[in-house]
Formats: structure tokens, sequence, C-alpha cells
């Protein structure tokens, strides 16, 4: 019996159960690099101070999921409705064979132990969250402990941001020490300009600094137009593809949390990737290389 505690928020859509057959077949060993994985909340409470309460979206249902789509790994988020209680997450990978990496979110006071622990189930990055509506602040002296901490573990760090934010952020975010992954393109407003001055910073962050990297997911939760072609969202993503084809990465973002207008279907989403990355050397750097070099290094040159 699931605890009533952790009964999805009233208005909150499920993950859709019969996404369709993506059209696109994506390349031998996709890695889908931005997901995550919800309890169920009577086996993996939800932390006392989340946004929101989710819907159960276990471990056994992103792997249906995965291979419905094509994919061979995932990377899993820890989001911000599990707090730093990284038990699920860590659950996941531990079961996966290898097949699935997984972010972590955790608080200054973790010792090296549970770091050392998280590592050797699978976990290679931290989260810094900025999203105000999803997390309360984190002093940035907190976070660059945690930052030179990670480091020395061959960590890297995912940041998640909004726009208007990224001016007063921008220096706090260059000074990082590690590669630094940022969700969803930094959240553009789409019905702006592809060209205009919001997006040029966010492009300027990556071209500037090496060690940046960019997913290009996410058209369901910035799109203006909607489904299923998320048109407005395209430019906006090809542009970020062509830009540094080096360090993006693609993700599902199953089971879309917090998405109040629409329940993306994932076959849908996958059929997106060939309008972003138009040719098939940009869609394996995307799908295969890049994150493949930045969470399982150690397989080497995909052949
Ligand atoms: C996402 C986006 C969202 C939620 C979270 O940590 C989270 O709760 O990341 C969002 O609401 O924008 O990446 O899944």
């Amino acid at each position: 019996m699931s605890d009533p505690e952790f009964k999805m928020d009233d208005g909150w859509r499920p993950f859709d159960p019969n996404p369709s057959r993506p059209q696109f077949v994506v390349p031998e060993g996709a890695v889908d690099a931005h997901c995550h994985v919800f309890g169920p909340g009577d086996r993996f409470p939800y932390a006392a101070t989340r946004k929101y309460t989710p819907c159960d979206a276990p471990k056994e249902k992103l792997r249906e999921l995965r291979r419905h789509l094509g994919f061979a790994r995932n990377v899993i988020v820890q989001a911000s409705c599990h707090g730093t209680d990284n038990r699920a997450l860590v659950n996941a990978l531990k079961t996966s064979g290898g097949l699935e990496r997984g972010v972590a979110v955790v608080a200054r006071d973790i010792s090296d132990a549970e770091l050392e622990a998280m590592h050797t189930a699978g976990v290679r990055a931290v989260r810094f969250n900025f999203v105000k509506r999803l997390v309360d602040v984190v002093p940035k002296e907190a976070l660059m402990e945690v930052a030179e901490r990670i480091k020395s573990l061959g960590w890297h760090i995912v940041i998640y941001f909004e726009p208007q934010d990224l001016p007063e952020l921008y220096d706090f975010f260059t000074v990082l020490p590690t590669t630094v992954v940022i969700d969803h393109m930094g959240r553009p407003d789409v019905t702006e300009d592809p060209g205009g001055d919001e997006f040029d910073l966010f492009l300027k962050l990556l071209r500037d600094n090496e060690n940046f990297w960019s997913k290009v997911s996410c058209p369901d939760r910035l799109s203006a137009s909607g489904p299923p072609d998320y048109d407005d969202v395209v430019p906006f993503a090809k542009r970020v593809v062509e830009t540094i084809p080096e360090r993006v990465i693609w993700g599902t973002d199953w089971p879309h949390p917090n998405l109040k207008s629409h329940m993306p279907d994932d076959g849908k989403l996958v059929d997106l990737i060939p309008k972003i990355a138009v040719t098939a050397e940009l869609q394996r750097k995307l799908l295969v290389d890049n994150p493949m070099r930045l969470y399982w290094p150690e397989q080497g040159e995909i052949v």
C-alpha cells in the first residue's frame, strides 16, 4: 500500500504508459543522458523539503522505456523531490549491470566514505540546482566546497538554472573547477530570437569555456508551440549542437516532472533528434561518443 503522504500532486500527469516506437533509429550504443527515477514512495520516500510529489517512476519502468526507444544506457539525475537522499538512484545504479550512471545531489557534510560508495555504485557527478521554484538556496561557499571534494573523484557538475539568473551566476559558474554540464540548454525562452542577447550569453558561456557542456533536452518543457513537433525549440537546440558538437548530450527527461500542459510521447521526442543533429556524424556524437566519454570513459573510444 502506498503511503498517502506520497500521493502524486493533484493536477499532475503521470508519464505516457504507451509511447510510440520512434521512426528515427538511434545509433547503436545510444545513451539517454537525462532521466529520473522516482520512488516508489513507499520504499524510497520523497524528501520532506520537496516542492512537489511526483508519480512513482521506478527503475523497471525506465528500463522498459530504454528498450522500447532503442537506447543502450541511461544517466539518471537526482531530482529535487528526493532531496539529498540518493537511495532510489543508487539502488537503480547497483542493479543496472553497469548500464546506468548517476548524477547525485549531496550536502556539504557528506562523508568521504559515502562519496566513495556512490562512486562504486556508478555516480559520476553532482547536480547544483538554482531553479527557485524547485529548491531552497544553497550558499555558493557550500557548493564550492562540494565541487572541490568531488573533483578528486573525477566527477563533474551538472547545473540547472533559468536564463534570467544567468547574468548573476555567470562568474560563479566559470570558476567551477570541473567539467560543467548545463541542463536543458539553460532553459531558453523560445519565443525570443535564437540570435538574441539572452541566448547569446548562454552560447558565449559555452564557447568561451571549454569545460562547459550542454544537454539539448526538454523541448516539451520549453516549447510554446507544443507537441508533437515542438518547432520553436528546434533552432535553439540545433544552434547548440552546431556550436559545440563535441560537448552536447541528449536525454528524454522521463518521467517529465512538473509538466502541467501535456505529457510528451517519448517516441516523438526521439523523432526530433534528426532535426537538431542533422547528420549521422552529429547524431553519433550527441547520442554515443559524447555521453560515453563523460560517463563511461573506461570503455574507451567506441568504433
Ligand atoms: C527536470 C526538470 C525539472 C525538475 C527537476 O529536480 C527536479 O525536480 O529537475 C523541472 O521542474 O524543471 O530536469 O526534470
